[in-house]
């Protein structure tokens, strides 16, 4: 297999753009993907400080290692959910990334700072962790953002999620949901804009792009994933990926291109007003946002180990006392040892 590009060993095959490339020009065309996507959606420029939040997983940090290799002044965030052994080896795995590097890894510990963790949360709210996982991030991000100085939260999103996303809300014809799908948030009210660079390339050429990097990301995936009806999403979209290469790219892009536009009067209508949350001073809807009235209910509650927890998240009962068997990761993995098979360092 030669490099498109060069002639040279190629270590990986894109079918989707029909080439193959060696090392050297793989690197290239991620950075270039990624420079493409910065621009065409005017995401931020090189005056503005950039805070990249920070998972442990590869999309995370491969964004973080392009956007400080493109010279952009990224520092990054990352939450310790208190996902039991996920997120102790997410957290080892963030905090190498950026000590090797001598990068700017700010840490918020949910347990030590906010008195609750994820599968606590979800026991307690009976929803699944997602759920509180979510609104707890988006919330802690764009706090840190705002305090912090920053102009823009950059997020892994890769053409995979992106595509799964809007699948997900075409068949469910969320119609103010598509409407707000875009690679860029604006700012408002308080909230800072929210960007997604990776949206260009895939969950393959992103865990490509680590291991010729030599980044260690965490392979495991979240145990609380298992469920989740993205991945149901993303199979189906793999699958007529393989039947027809560039079949995502075309479904996510063109979207943008054709159809996004026609749905933005819906998600501006539903835009309510926002006031600064009594507690925190968040931007709120309501008199008090979310994330505070989920820390009334969480915070003091008894630890729920994650073993506790069924595959959707909810408090499992144990029989004869045996542990709940462990919810199975999600089809994650798979693809990035799929990349990992084909990929030579
Ligand atoms: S960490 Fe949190 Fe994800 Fe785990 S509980 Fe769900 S949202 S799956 S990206
Ligand atoms: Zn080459
Ligand atoms: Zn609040």
């Amino acid at each position: 297999m030669k490099c498109t590009v060069c002639r040279g060993e190629a270590v990986i095959d894109l079918r989707r753009h029909n080439a193959n490339f060696c090392r050297d020009h793989f690197l290239r065309f991620c950075r270039d993907q990624v420079a493409k996507a910065i621009a065409e959606h005017r995401m931020f420029g090189r005056d503005d400080r950039v805070l990249v939040a920070v998972s442990g997983g590869k999309d995370s940090l491969a964004l973080w290692d392009l956007l400080v290799d493109m010279g952009y002044q990224a520092e990054g965030l990352y939450i310790d959910l208190g996902i039991g052994s996920y997120s102790e080896a997410s957290t080892a795995a963030s905090v190498d990334f950026a000590e090797r590097r001598g990068l700017t890894l700010h840490r918020i510990d949910l347990r030590e700072q906010h008195g609750y963790d994820i599968p606590t949360a979800a026991a307690v709210t009976r929803r699944v962790p997602c759920s509180s996982c979510g609104l707890s991030k988006r919330h802690l991000f764009d706090e840190a953002a705002r305090t912090g100085g920053f102009d823009v939260v950059a997020t892994g999103h890769n053409l995979d999620d992106e595509a799964a996303v809007l699948l997900g809300n075409v068949l469910h014809w969320q119609t103010e949901y598509l409407g707000r799908q875009a690679p860029v948030l604006e700012e408002r009210d308080g909230f800072p804009r929210k960007v997604k660079p990776l949206v260009r390339l895939s969950e393959r050429e992103t865990a490509a792009y680590c291991v010729l990097r030599g980044i260690d990301y965490i392979v495991e995936e979240c145990p609380m994933a298992a469920g989740n009806r993205h991945l149901r999403y993303k199979e189906a979209l793999n699958a007529l990926e393989a039947a027809s290469p560039g079949t995502k790219h075309a479904f996510y892009f063109e979207f943008l291109d054709k159809a996004a536009d026609r749905f933005r009067p819906e998600a501006r209508a539903s835009q309510e007003e926002l006031r600064p949350c009594t507690s925190c001073g968040a931007p709120t809807t309501a008199e008090v946002c979310a994330f505070c009235r989920l820390l009334e209910r969480v915070q003091g509650a008894e630890p729920v180990p994650v073993e506790v927890l069924g595959s959707k998240g909810r408090r499992r009962r144990r029989r004869n006392g045996a542990a709940p068997r462990r919810a199975p990761g999600d089809g994650e993995t798979a693809t990035a040892a799929g990349a990992g098979e084909r990929v030579r360092r």
